[in-house]
């Protein structure tokens, strides 16, 4: 890893939006979906997948069954899993309210879940459990009633769908599962087959195919977000164990090769340290490939003047994970505006909210905790406002209304007021 001095520092944001080619086969594929729909589901996913599907949805008896494939630890530590997530999420919850106001109108809000949300759970090696927990747990309790779930088949070949995946959808209380994925799958979720019916707002990570699929059907359903790779900066003093720094940095890094690790400290020789430790961890990891990679790529040691201006690039970083590693981490959160998940203390590894703690792991990527936050409930309600003026309070300030409404060359908007005041007798103008 490299050590870096602040103003040397350029962090590259990269957002992939696919080869001209990638996107024609995108186009291609949600055109087959929508004027084919099954037929082409069985079509693409024998051409992708190599797998000739009989049944699209997965049955009862394959869910019961896949529990008797997992471990019985697996199975406890991923409920436990699951009740942290929907602990912390139920505090998220919004009611509606109304309020009364004087003049006897009354103005609200009314919240609503969605009613049909998709969730796409990648195949192969990236089919994380973890992710499903933390995609359908929120909707579930914002109180979406169809939540759907879109996963290609685990093995090429094979219909079977990883009953690590299956178990972590009937946990999370999804039963309504198909073995579809790519485009594809994104297609029918977006415009329904006969068998998968549309719905209103896909979640979930994929390839760069999925990801363009999302990108193309945005505005017929909503989508969360399109990530990027994860990403970590961890702050760190010489307070700071070396050691933790770089299990840390190499948690992340062991992701994806595109996916920054990046250390800022005032300490040159923890810098040196940590660096050592990359090096030395890194030869027994067995993602090794994958870290070596993206350490050499996009990892950094971002070396700060003093603490202060450690925050400063942290914030213009805007991560996705930023770990506290300081003496007084309480004392620097306040400081930090610009980060998706923040961990503190030395006992606060990103694992820790990888998988247990409660907080979604879904987190805004490349840069876009600037403006954006984690997948919430909120992500799976809409508001609805509710208005009733009363007879005093229109008579009381139509005229207002009629000016704004000439203003800007309405006419028929005053005069639904006009109309109004007139038959109720006070008005003449
Ligand atoms: N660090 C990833 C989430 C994850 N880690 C899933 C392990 N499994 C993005 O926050
Ligand atoms: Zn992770």
């Amino acid at each position: 890893m490299k050590i870096v001095p602040a103003e040397e520092f350029e962090l590259t944001r990269e957002v992939d939006y696919g080869t001209a080619e990638q996107n024609d086969v995108v186009k291609s594929i949600i055109a087959a979906v929508r004027s084919e729909g099954d037929a082409a589901l069985r079509r693409l996913s024998k051409e992708f997948d190599g797998v000739d599907l009989h049944e699209l949805r997965v049955d009862e008896a394959e869910i019961e069954a896949a529990y008797d494939r997992v471990d019985a630890e697996f199975l406890k530590a991923l409920r436990q899993a699951a009740a942290n997530i929907r602990a912390f999420h139920e505090k998220q919850k919004r009611v509606s309210w109304m309020d009364l106001q004087d003049n006897g109108s009354l103005l609200g809000q009314i919240i609503r879940p969605l009613q049909r949300v998709g969730l796409y759970v990648p195949g192969g090696k990236a089919a994380y459990p973890s992710s499903v927990l933390m995609n359908a747990i929120p909707a579930v309790v914002a109180g979406v009633p169809e939540i759907v779930m879109v996963t290609p088949p685990a093995t090429a070949g094979e219909e079977g769908i990883n009953p690590h995946i299956l178990v972590a959808a009937a946990e999370a209380g999804v039963r309504e599962i198909y073995r579809v994925g790519g485009a594809q799958a994104v297609a029918a979720l977006a415009y329904g087959t006969d068998t998968i019916r549309a719905v209103d707002k896909i979640v979930g990570p994929g390839n760069i195919y999925v990801a363009l699929a999302k990108r193309a059907v945005f505005g017929v359903v909503d989508i969360d977000m399109i990530a990027g790779p994860t990403d970590i900066v961890v702050l760190a003093d010489e307070s700071a164990d070396p050691e933790y720094i770089a299990a840390d940095l190499l948690a992340q890094a062991e992701h994806d090769e595109l996916s920054p690790a990046i250390l800022v400290t005032p300490s040159r020789e923890l810098a040196e340290r940590v660096r050592g430790e990359v090096e030395r961890q890194l030869q027994a990891l067995p993602r090794k490939a994958i870290a070596e990679m993206s350490t050499a790529n996009k990892g950094a040691i971002v070396l700060v003047g003093d603490l202060d201006e450690g925050i400063r690039v942290v914030n213009a970083i805007a991560p996705e994970h930023a770990e506290l590693l300081v003496d007084d981490p309480f004392a620097v959160l306040p400081r930090i505006e610009n980060a998706g998940a923040i961990f503190l203390g030395a006992y606060s590894p990103e694992p820790v909210g990888d998988y247990f703690a409660g907080p979604n792991h879904v987190l805004p990527t490349n840069g876009t905790a600037r403006f954006s936050s984690p997948l919430n409930v909120d992500d799976f309600i809409k508001k609805s406002s509710v208005i009733s003026y009363s007879k005093e309070a229109l008579l009381a300030n139509g005229e207002q209304i009629m000016t704004l409404a000439r203003n800007e060359g309405l006419e028929g908007h005053a005069r639904a007021i006009q109309v109004r005041l007139q038959k109720e007798g006070n008005f003449h103008g």
